[in-house]
């Protein structure tokens, strides 16, 4: 497998979206240096730490602390509670992630989508998608940690996964995961392992008809990827902010986290849906 980087240097070339768009289906991911300017990125960081600061003060000042807000009580009991809202914004807080919903109650003007609003953006996403898109409102910002403790508004690094395994029925999705600050040396980053997308529907099991997947063989991916894949093909890159890791609801990614990253992430996963179903 290659991997594939591209400078947005580059991106009013005529060849520049057709590249993208066979990297990131015949590699699984590709990496996008300098998609988004600096000044664009400070500017939607900053949005970010505000309405972090603003709605944990919200969730307080209505008596709830983000370590309660847990979500193991029934429908039922939460239909009941006046305050399910607060518990539900101080629980994604808690968690480190910052849905454009929540970023919009406190800044109404913006979206993560504007990050990736400009003109090569579309050609790429027209590109790969041959047909209609669409903006998928499942995107967030996602402040790491590692060693975060619960309820401190940063997440711990997440595990090997895929994301079709949570956004079902298995939809067409691509995601822009863009770092907000530098990360992979000092603060955790995004690692992927490069395999086509065949090969994991393949592995999983995934049934296009039912769109059932193998769900022990996800759990053991999740537990240990090496069991079911090849770790030669993890590609853990260093990220300046503003770059952007391109993959698939079929590539398989997790955070890269190591003891000595004593610096904190944050970045935005960014996510497209073409109006088709599967092709990936
Ligand atoms: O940001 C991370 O460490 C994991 C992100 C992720 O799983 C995603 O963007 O789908
Ligand atoms: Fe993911």
């Amino acid at each position: 497998m290659k991997r594939i980087e591209l400078d947005f240097a580059d991106s009013s070339k005529s060849s520049f979206a057709k590249e993208v768009s066979n990297g990131l289906m015949n590699e699984s991911a590709v990496i996008l240096r300098n998609a988004i300017p600096k000044p664009k990125v400070q500017f939607f960081k900053d949005c970010v730490d505000h309405t972090t600061k603003e709605l944990l003060k919200r969730v307080l000042d209505h008596g709830i602390s983000i370590k309660d807000c847990d979500r193991k009580y029934s429908p039922e009991e939460q239909n009941a509670d006046k305050n399910k809202l607060f518990k539900d914004i101080g629980f994604r807080v808690g968690q480190g992630m910052i849905s454009i919903q929540m970023l919009q109650r406190i800044f109404p003007q913006f979206s993560y989508h504007d990050l990736i609003g400009d003109i090569p953006f579309f050609k790429i996403c027209s590109e790969i998608y041959k047909g209609e898109f669409e903006w998928f409102l499942k995107s967030q910002a996602r402040r790491v940690a590692v060693n975060a403790n619960s309820g401190s508004t940063w997440t711990d690094p997440i595990h090997y996964h895929f994301d079709a395994q949570y956004h079902r029925p298995a939809q067409s999705i691509i995601c822009f995961w863009t770092a907000l600050t530098p990360c992979g040396e000092n603060a955790p980053s995004l690692q992927v392992l490069l395999c086509p997308h065949k090969e994991v529907q393949r592995i999983v099991e995934f049934e296009e008809s039912t769109k059932m997947m193998n769900e022990s063989i996800i759990e053991e991916i999740n537990k240990d990827v090496s069991k079911h894949f090849d770790s030669r093909d993890i590609w853990k890159p260093i990220f300046d902010s503003g770059d952007i890791c391109l993959f698939s609801t079929w590539t398989l990614h997790a955070s890269h986290a190591t003891k000595c990253m004593k610096e904190k992430r944050l970045s935005s996963e960014i996510r497209v849906v073409g109006k088709e179903e599967i092709f990936f």
